[in-house]
């Protein structure tokens, strides 16, 4: 497979094919490429980036020519479902709406993994990385890349005691960016502190000899902390200790990458917080990148809350600056990371980014007052921190006193922060000091490395190692011969094969589906009648991952998935045929040329108008706005009326809307009217249209009319047929 086709799958298959001979293409970071005051549909961006070549615009693009801007930053999408061999295709999904960073977070816990393992393993818990699993991510994009015209930064932890061969890993398979932060094992994975700053050291040489960009992990005080917006003096310190700790193993500034999370949300005024935080953040961290992460430790369940939060961190990060912004996805909070949830997030950052376009050259932001002083205490606290934490004999001493997570506003602490002892933690005592003749043979090394004075580079006796000599890497495939990609593909190889369509929010062929419901019950009540309609539905496990109530007694609104188990087969389908709508543009420019008069009317005994004036009127996208001279001749008019009006006005078409439908009473008028037209000499110069609730197009046809139109028609559709039409017919 060479590269993609845009109507085409992504063959998963045959990524896995040959995967021993696989190299990646590049190492290290790619930033996008800006361009200052780029015009667009004679539009002015302040703060874009190259083009895509292929891509899928926002909804409202229709009526801007479809462009598609691409904002300056970075922006991240996390793909970890647990099987990787479907988050390829996600991956895809999301480069096409504007994601060039995709991160491959376990669903929990990569950094309890004490070691290396081989294979594409499921996991229970957690999904471990392996080199199988990220050499088939980079393969697959590469051909997503080059598809979208974009390089695409692949992502994902430097964490837990194996981190440093994580690190060797990820520079040998060209993984472009990582978490890195000691402090991360040290306070949520329980891994020995100094252990921990050793193996940071280590694996932070070999990420900046890649190029690779590094976040850090100051977000999760956030997250922790049982009043997270407290620990904004700490999430400084954090920051502070991880990027100069990085400086001094060799990392370039321009990949040290700060995580950064407005730290509150509503009912808080967050942004009498989150706006002071940011200002201090970017002042104190000059000359570093920032990654915004949306906060999401207040989210639960709702996706529109999230949303709206994500939205609110948006605006942050363009009041302020962002070079990664991160969009989780909507509902991280309740761990149902979906396929069309990702693209949602990457939507709304896009979106907003785009909405906000500029906004730095049309407000200032206020220095006096509130923002001021609140930037200074932000600042004077931290440093206050960092001075304490001296004083009690440094960072170790510090985190065996709980100094960190605590819930207090610094420098009040509330006893409740995260303890470790210096002798004890994972891999405690497992520090071993080298000896004076210690040689390792590979070029990239921290510390202390005697390379004998025979030999011009440290690799020389070996002939190069595997950072330099990709053929010394060592490739294992699946060892698992029961937990593996492979198999997993075999069970769903005839949903493939035969093209089967099987519903699906995260694997090929899971058969979720999530349905909406309303229910005039109370939450409890509602829940379990919610459970119980799904299974009703034929739904298998039906869980309630959402409710929310509207009022007490009035209802509740929920969210229920659960597993459909069928699948269609599309040769077993019968489509009707496409109608495709002209652009508003073309409709116009026709009827502009060759103008277009209609007469239109209720028919019959019927007084429902307002379908039909909906159709005609300019305010809803009606025919009138598409330059059509509309002649409304009223309610329960009769066929004949309609007909000699038409002939006296010499229109183009007639327009007739039944609601009604006793005794068949719709078709009887439609057909009346085509018998009439014909009577009078008049059929093969007038289009007949009929309209209503209850009529369809093969309805209309059938009693003699040229189209039928439904529920959901907009004044462009049946322009858009008229215009077609009289082009086929050479009508006037
Ligand atoms: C994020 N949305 O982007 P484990 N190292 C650091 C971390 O922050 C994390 C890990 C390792 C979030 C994702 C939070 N971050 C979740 C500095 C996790 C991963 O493999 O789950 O033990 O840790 O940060």
């Amino acid at each position: 497979m060479d590269r993609l086709e845009k109507n085409s799958k992504i063959n998963v298959p045959a990524i896995l094919e040959n995967l021993e001979n696989y190299r990646p293409r590049r190492k290290g970071w790619t930033w996008r490429k800006l361009v200052p005051d780029q015009q667009m549909h004679s539009l002015t961006y302040k703060q874009t980036s190259e083009n895509l070549t292929q891509s899928i615009p926002l909804p409202a693009a229709k009526h801007f020519g479809g462009i598609d801007p691409q904002p300056d930053c970075v922006i991240t999408t996390e793909i970890a479902s647990g099987r990787f061999e479907d988050d390829i295709r996600r991956m895809r999904m999301a480069a096409w709406h504007g994601a060039d960073h995709i991160m491959v977070i376990r669903t929990a816990g990569q950094s309890h993994y004490d070691g290396l393992i081989e294979g594409t393993p499921e996991g229970v818990g957690g999904v471990p990385i392996t080199r199988k699993q990220i050499r088939a991510t980079r393969k697959a994009l590469d051909l997503i890349e080059d598809e979208v015209g974009r390089p695409i930064n692949l992502h994902s932890y430097v964490s837990g005691v194996a981190g440093p061969e994580i690190a060797v890993l990820f520079v040998e398979e060209g993984v472009n960016g990582a978490h890195q932060d000691p402090q991360y094992n040290v306070l949520y994975r329980n891994v020995n502190m100094y252990r921990s700053f050793v193996d940071a050291a280590v694996a932070k040489k070999l990420m900046a000899s890649a190029g690779m960009a590094q976040i850090d992990g100051a977000h999760n005080a956030n997250a922790t902390a049982r009043e997270g917006w407290k620990v904004m003096p700490e999430l400084l310190v954090q920051h502070a200790l991880n990027s100069s700790y990085s400086r001094l193993v060799g990392m370039d500034p321009s990949n040290i990458c700060l995580s950064t999370v407005p730290p509150c949300a509503a009912p808080v005024p967050s942004f009498q917080f989150d706006l002071p935080y940011a200002v201090a953040l970017r002042e104190l961290f000059k000359g570093y990148r920032m990654r915004a992460q949306m906060n999401t430790k207040y989210i639960e369940s709702d996706t529109r809350e999230a949303t709206v939060t994500h939205t609110l961190n948006l605006l942050i990060s363009r009041l302020t600056s962002v070079d990664i912004q991160s969009t989780i996805t909507p509902d991280e909070g309740r761990n149902v990371p979906w396929h069309y949830n990702n693209i949602s997030a990457v939507n709304t950052a896009k979106q907003a980014l785009l909405a906000l376009d500029g906004l730095q050259d049309m407000v200032e932001i206020k220095r006096d007052g509130v923002l001021g002083t609140r930037v200074r205490e932000l600042k004077e606290r931290a440093i206050l921190f960092m001075e304490e934490m001296l004083a009690v004999g440094g960072y170790f001493k510090a985190v065996e006193a709980g100094f960190f997570v605590d819930s207090g506003y610094y420098p009040e602490r509330n006893g409740d922060g995260i303890v470790r002892r210096s002798d004890r933690g994972i891999a405690a005592d497992s520090i071993v000091a080298r000896d004076t003749d210690y040689f390792a043979p590979v070029c990239v090394h921290f510390g202390y490395n005697n390379v004998p004075a025979e030999y011009s580079y440290a690799c020389e006796p070996t002939a190069g190692c595997s950072m330099c000599v990709s053929e010394k890497v060592v490739y294992i495939d699946e060892l698992d011969d029961w937990d593996n990609a492979n198999r997993r593909l075999t069970e769903t190889a005839t949903l493939r094969e035969q093209g089967l369509i099987k519903p699906e929010v995260e694997w090929a062929g899971d058969g979720v589906v999530n349905v909406q419901m309303f229910l005039p019950a109370e939450p409890r009540l509602a829940h379990y009648s919610a459970l119980e309609l799904a299974k009703q539905m034929n739904l298998e496990d039906p869980q309630v991952i959402h409710k929310q109530v509207m009022q007490q007694a009035e209802g509740t609104y929920l969210e229920v998935k659960g597993r459909l188990l069928r699948a269609i087969n599309p040769r077993e389908l019968s489509l009707p045929e496409e109608e495709v709508v002209l652009s508003a543009d073309e409709v116009r420019a026709d009827i502009h040329d060759r103008p277009l008069k209609v007469v239109a009317a209720t028919v019959g005994h019927d007084e429902h108008s307002v379908g039909l004036r909906e159709i005609i009127d300019i305010k809803h996208g009606g025919i009138e706005g598409y330059g059509v001279e509309c002649h409304y001749l009223g309610t329960s008019v009769s066929i004949d009326k309609v007909v000699d009006a038409a002939i006296e006005l010499d229109a183009g078409a007639i327009l007739v809307s039944t609601i009604i439908t006793h005794a068949d009473i719709h078709r009887i008028n439609m057909r009346r009217l085509h018998d009439l037209a014909v009577e009078k000499g008049v059929r093969d110069k007038l289009m007949l249209l009929g309209g209503g609730t209850q009529v369809t197009h093969e309805m209309a046809v059938e009693c003699g009319l040229d189209a039928g139109f439904g529920r959901g028609t907009k004044g462009l559709h049946v322009v858009s047929f008229i215009v077609k039409k009289r082009r086929e017919r050479g009508l006037k």
